[in-house]
């Protein structure tokens, strides 16, 4: 019989630490289905989150350690909570200790807390773009707020979360992913408003109406923390400056004309995505809602699209598997996530997933890319207490 991830944490941690966990909490990946790079920027996005999980066992200790092991790494990472620091820690060990020390930047007091060891397995894929690291955030997180009783609400903990990755981790990303790991629910996306925070709980009735979303992990590793992700922040900061706006956000369709009399070429084309991108996604929460995901197929293809073409942020083989899929039958199919390598999503009838799945082989295959990974996602319950 196989291990359940509940059990395969729990003897991890029994392992390296030679105790009990007192709780064993999780919190999943997620897929974007649209609304990319606009979470920085004020804007919306649409995310759901995924079957895979990280998980994190909990157990107490009788002086004031926190300490951190893993799955990934044979060490078990170990800092005082009074030495807590965004420099104090890098590699894999910075997404849990990083919330440790971001729990207390959002007012948890932790001169006043116990310590805790903490041992982490995770069934995301890394370096997919399906969020893997606000996974492990995400159910850390919410591990200690609910061990040491901080009371934080959801969006805090998405914050919390968020603010370690920019400090701690080093990358400069927004609230999107830890939003969709903390706020998902079973069968439905989460409409974001990333400016607001308010998040509106959205069905897909994928099951009846007979779709699936597959997952093409292109195996093209993508990290955060380096270049092109920092640098499309930073072209969208400077298109709002010279547009006179706080946040792209405030630019409208009707004002694209006008934005492009003022921008360089590379700067408009920037804009020109977050804003269409920002209005693709109010376009397919309001069909999906009347429609169904049935007719949303084009607005995700425009989105890849625009990805590729104004964003740049798209890489060959993310493309093959997009266009793969759009020929032989896809609904609609879009890169999801921050770019340079990652997955890509097609939004499928049921019986064609696994014509597609060969088809994305057989394509990479003739390219000479490395075989992709792929796996039908469903839209899943986001963080909670398991054990
Ligand atoms: C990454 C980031 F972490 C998110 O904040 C978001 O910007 C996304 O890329 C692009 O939409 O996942």
């Amino acid at each position: 019989m196989t291990e359940t991830p509940v059990e395969t944490v729990t003897r991890g941690f029994i392992e390296r630490y030679g105790h009990e966990p007192v709780g064993v909490w999780s919190a999943p990946g997620r897929v974007n289905l649209i609304g990319e790079h606009t979470d920085y920027n004020d804007g919306f996005v649409f995310p759901f989150a995924i079957d895979q999980r990280a998980s994190v066992a909990l157990g107490i200790r009788a002086d004031r350690l926190i300490r951190v092991s893993s799955t990934f790494a044979d060490e078990v990472v170990e800092l005082h909570l009074d030495d807590l620091a965004p420099d104090a820690v890098e590699g894999w060990a910075a997404y849990a200790l990083g919330v440790a020390w971001a729990l207390g930047e959002f007012g948890a007091d932790l001169a006043h807390v116990g310590g805790v060891d903490l041992h982490i397995s995770s069934t995301v894929p890394v370096g997919a773009g399906l969020s893997s690291s606000a996974a492990i955030e995400s159910s850390v997180a919410l591990a200690l707020d609910e061990h040491w009783g901080l009371g934080l609400d959801r969006p805090t903990l998405a914050k919390v979360g968020q603010l370690a990755e920019n400090r701690v981790v080093g990358a400069p990303t927004g609230i999107l992913d830890q939003s969709a790991s903390l706020l998902s629910h079973a069968d439905a996306a989460v409409f974001l408003d990333c400016r607001s925070l308010d998040a509106e709980v959205i069905p897909l009735g994928l099951v009846g109406d007979g779709l699936s979303i597959l997952v093409i992990d292109t195996n093209v590793s993508h990290a955060h923390a380096t270049g092109g992700y920092a640098a499309r922040r930073a072209s969208c900061e400077a298109g709002a400056r010279t547009l006179g706006v706080d946040s792209l956000r405030d630019v409208r369709l009707d004002d694209l004309d006008r934005a492009a009399s003022v921008l360089d070429d590379e700067t408009f084309r920037r804009v020109r995505h977050i804003v269409t991108e920002n209005q693709r996604v109010l376009d397919t929460v309001r069909t999906l809602r009347e429609h169904g995901a049935g007719a949303i197929g084009p607005l995700l293809d425009a989105s890849h699209v625009s990805m590729r073409d104004d964003f740049e942020i798209t890489v060959p083989e993310v493309d093959l598997a997009v266009e793969t899929a759009q020929a032989h039958g896809a609904i609609g199919a879009r890169m999801t996530g921050g770019g340079f390598g990652g997955s890509a999503i097609a939004l499928v009838i049921d019986a064609l997933v696994p014509v597609i799945e060969r088809e994305a082989k057989a394509a990479f295959a003739a390219q000479g890319y490395r075989e992709p990974t792929t796996f039908v996602v469903t839209p899943s319950e986001g963080a909670r207490r398991d054990a």
